[in-house]
């Protein structure tokens, strides 16, 4: 079969809550200490990935990590019972945004022609400096098959990675040598820059791209300091289209030359600050859009409902769509509870591209899996979570069991 795009959805697991850990994220900020609700969280998840089904599309899922993250707790010489400060952190659900789980080359752009994942350290936030083991554990099983995948380890913390999110990959089609353009952030600015140039250097080592084909973008600091934390919530790339706003990137001429040099097949659809401000791009999520191309031609962007709010970004979308350029449909998804953390439909997918065959058929869902799963998510996650009830350890019980039989159900007790 030929090379096509796998959407993985990180499940939301069911210690989601909001405990406003991210600085620089203003909507899980603005959120902190409201009760969220992660059974409502799972199955707009699991809603997501049958309308995206729905369209044609392959998906696929990364189950939720062990939480609390007792391992980590142990290695800084606490436990989930004595850590009362660490314990929001331990308890984060936040790998189901696996747009942060790793950086991924597909074959096409490999020097040994096969598809290479690096696992994203996260070092920035103490919350998400702990998912990487996990996300190499899975990662490992889901690519096992080492003639066509090279999973590897996080570069040294030293550096900070946040994966998918600051990378984007243009191509003239998925099986042609693609243009890798990784997006990183000066700090200086109100707000931690968390992707630093040097981890994306050696990310396109590890990853075996060509010098020649690989772009180094510096994110804007009016981006960041907007709340843009990753350049995804800014900018969004398929096949040869890119989908940016104006102010995403510091040097705007410099990188559409550099992308229309390399690929003069670029599209750049671009939205302009007079039109749609930072601010009601990082609020309503337009660019935290999974752009993706339909099996019968054309491309659609997959939007959180807040875009269709904000009313400048709603009209802009609109004509946009009506006109001639090349993205024609849009598509809404509920998934409030991971936006309220500040996570959109982009957010909650990594994006691999390769023949379905070649992965652990365990990881990629059809309907009745997606059936499978909401029955557990309905059983056994937690109907509401206040960030209180998480020094509770009768729920600390309801959330091990709940991951459990999650893992039963999809057949990878392996990773329990
Ligand atoms: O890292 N939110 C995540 C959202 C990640 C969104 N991902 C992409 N843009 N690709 C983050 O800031 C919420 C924090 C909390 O639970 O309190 C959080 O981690």
């Amino acid at each position: 079969m030929a090379l096509v795009e796998i959407n993985f959805d990180g499940i939301v697991g069911p210690s989601h809550n909001y405990s406003g850990l991210s600085l620089g994220n203003l909507a899980a900020t603005a959120n902190a200490g409201n009760i969220a609700f992660p059974r409502e969280a799972a199955l707009q998840g699991v809603g997501k990935m049958r309308h995206n089904l729905g369209l044609g599309l392959v998906q696929g899922v990364l189950p939720p990590h062990r939480r609390p993250n007792r391992d980590w707790l142990a290695a800084l010489g606490t436990t989930a019972e004595a850590a009362e400060s660490l314990r929001p952190a331990a308890f984060s659900a936040s790998a189901m945004w696996a747009a942060n789980a790793a950086t991924v080359s597909p074959a096409p752009d490999t020097a040994d022609a096969r598809c290479h994942l690096t696992v994203a350290n996260l070092r920035t936030m103490a919350h998400r400096s702990h998912e990487w083991p996990e996300t190499l554990a899975q990662l490992r099983l889901a690519f096992a098959d080492e003639a066509h995948f090279a999973v590897h380890e996080p570069v040294p913390a030293t550096f900070g990675d946040e994966g998918a999110a600051n990378h984007m990959r243009l191509c003239a089609g998925h099986d042609a040598p693609g243009v890798e353009v990784f997006v990183y952030g000066v700090s200086g600015g109100p707000f931690p820059a968390r992707q630093h140039l040097e981890a994306s250097r050696a990310i396109a080592r590890l990853n075996r791209l060509d010098p020649a084909r690989t772009l180094f973008v510096q994110q804007s600091g009016e981006a960041i300091a907007a709340g843009a934390f990753h350049n995804d919530v800014v900018a969004v790339a398929n096949a040869h289209v890119l989908f940016t706003h104006e102010q995403a990137f510091a040097d705007k001429a410099g990188f559409y030359g550099e992308l229309k040099r390399l690929l003069p097949e670029t599209e750049i659809v671009e939205v302009p600050a007079s039109v749609v401000s930072l601010a009601d791009a990082v609020k309503s999520y337009l660019f935290n859009a999974q752009l993706v191309s339909l099996p019968d031609g054309g491309m659609a962007l997959i939007l959180p409902g807040e875009a269709k709010e904000t009313p400048a970004v709603w009209s802009w979308l609109e004509a946009m769509a009506a006109g001639n350029g090349p993205i024609r449909r849009l598509c809404l998804v509920d998934v409030r509870q991971s936006m309220a953390n500040g996570g959109g439909p982009a957010c909650l997918r990594l994006r691999v591209v390769a023949d379905p065959a070649t992965v652990d058929p365990r990881f990629l869902v059809d309907e009745e899996k997606l059936d499978r799963i909401a029955a557990m998510i309905t059983a056994w996650w937690p109907e509401r979570i206040a960030p209180a009830d998480l020094a509770d350890p009768e729920l600390w019980g309801r959330i091990a069991a709940a991951r459990s039989a999650l893992l039963s159900a999809l057949d990878l007790g392996e990773l329990a």
